[in-house]
């Protein structure tokens, strides 16, 4: 086997109800991982750096991409200790570039991370995946939250379809729909208040896309010549959805942002990373061109396939099915790895990983994910199968 990706899998440290004992029987041969007990803009300590290292290492696995050194909500809006954790991330990139690690992966979502509606969602052959409905979004936005202004963010349809939505819960279902809302949308559990949330949406009031464009410029000219030093290079991930959510603006989901955010700091330090899952949910992302066009600058991978629906609800396929065109993508990313190698680039190869994966089989008995859509057979089965189409499509292309 030669030329292919880095088979990884995504390991969320000690307290992960997969263990490094497990991945390494799924094939992968590194994790993505980091230090989530460190709160946001605070700097990352060298022994725990290290002792995470060698906790991998000892398991037979490496690790060199972080997922990831969060920006903290202060970076994003240009307030309070934005220029402390600005140092501390300094700090951080260069501890990990002295720790082996060769990528960091990070976002500029402002208050979300990745969204979705339902964790649950049982399709056909028995497997749960992850959904995003666009009415269930709406409902929570116009009746729950009952943001000023929400309504000019939806069709006269989508209002309808979520009216009929809201209408259909009692009290107690409501009260429900907002727990369970609240609990999902910063991606992780925070156990926030609709108070608290409508409080951390303020603090964006006043920032539109043309400013949060600014802050991620100002904020990468700032690190990405410490990256650069500290042989880290960074990659941004997608918007996921691709779209701006609660009215909230999101810069890095089309092909054209991407170009932007590489431009604001032209160095190979500062890269992508290329997730299909987020990106497809849009139809005019063109995947397979993106990787042709910006393949350089592709510092990471997550392959996931959605499917969208034409009302707009997407959720998560098998990672060979769907709306993305994977065998295209795969090859794409195979023949950028072959560019590099003819170009005589020392990091031609990137890491990969199925990112998400359905619950099924044997996940169903055991104790839940650590973060929804980690599941160990799910993932196991995304890995495996694109595991085999990089070895089938480079045993084609090399003979
Ligand atoms: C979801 C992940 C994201 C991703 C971060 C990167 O499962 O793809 O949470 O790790 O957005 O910063």
């Amino acid at each position: 086997m030669k030329n292919l990706m880095e088979d990884s899998m995504r390991w969320f440290g000690p307290n992960d109800t997969v263990s490094l004992a497990e991945i390494r029987q799924t094939g992968a041969t590194a994790v993505f991982s980091a230090l989530h007990e460190i709160p946001y803009g605070e700097v990352w300590p060298a022994e725990l750096i290290a002792q995470h290292r060698d906790t991998i290492a000892a398991a037979g696995l490496t690790w060199r991409v972080v997922e990831s050194v969060p920006v903290s909500e202060a970076i994003k809006t240009r307030t309070g200790d934005f220029a402390r954790h600005i140092e501390n991330y300094k700090v951080t990139l260069q501890r990990l570039g002295a720790a082996g690690i060769e990528v960091v992966v990070y976002n500029f979502m402002p208050v979300l991370d990745w969204v979705r509606t339902d964790l649950a969602h049982r399709l056909p052959d028995g497997t749960e995946a992850l959904l995003y409905d666009p009415k269930k979004v709406a409902a929570f936005d116009l009746f729950g939250l009952a943001r000023p202004g929400a309504a000019n963010d939806f069709t006269a349809a989508q209002q309808a379809a979520a009216a009929v939505y809201w209408n259909s819960l009692d009290d107690i279902g409501r009260a429900a729909f907002i727990r369970q809302t609240l609990d999902l949308f910063p991606g992780v559990r925070l156990n926030l208040s609709l108070d608290d949330f409508r409080g951390m949406l303020a603090l964006h009031a006043d920032i539109d896309a043309t400013r949060l464009t600014e802050h991620l410029r100002l904020f990468l000219a700032e690190i990405v010549p410490v990256a650069a030093a500290a042989g880290v290079r960074l990659a941004i991930h997608p918007d996921d959805p691709p779209f701006p959510v609660l009215g909230l603006p999101r810069i890095v989901s089309t092909e054209a942002h991407l170009r932007a955010v590489l431009a604001m700091v032209d160095s190979p330090a500062n890269g992508l990373c290329y997730c299909t899952g987020s990106l497809s949910v849009r139809s005019d992302n063109d995947l397979a061109g993106i990787v042709r066009r910006l393949g350089p600058r592709i510092n990471a991978v997550h392959l996931r396939s959605v499917q969208r629906e034409p009302d707009g609800t997407f959720y998560e396929a098998n990672h060979l099915e769907g709306s993305v065109d994977m065998s295209a993508v795969v090859r794409a990313i195979l023949e950028e790895q072959a560019a590099r190698l003819r170009a005589g680039c020392r990091d031609w190869r990137v890491a990969f990983r199925p990112d998400h994966g359905h619950m099924m089989l044997d996940d169903f008995k055991r104790p839940a994910p650590t973060c929804p859509g980690y599941s160990l057979i799910g993932r196991l089965r995304g890995l495996a199968e694109l595991r085999g189409l990089q070895l089938g499509l480079s045993t084609m292309m090399s003979a």
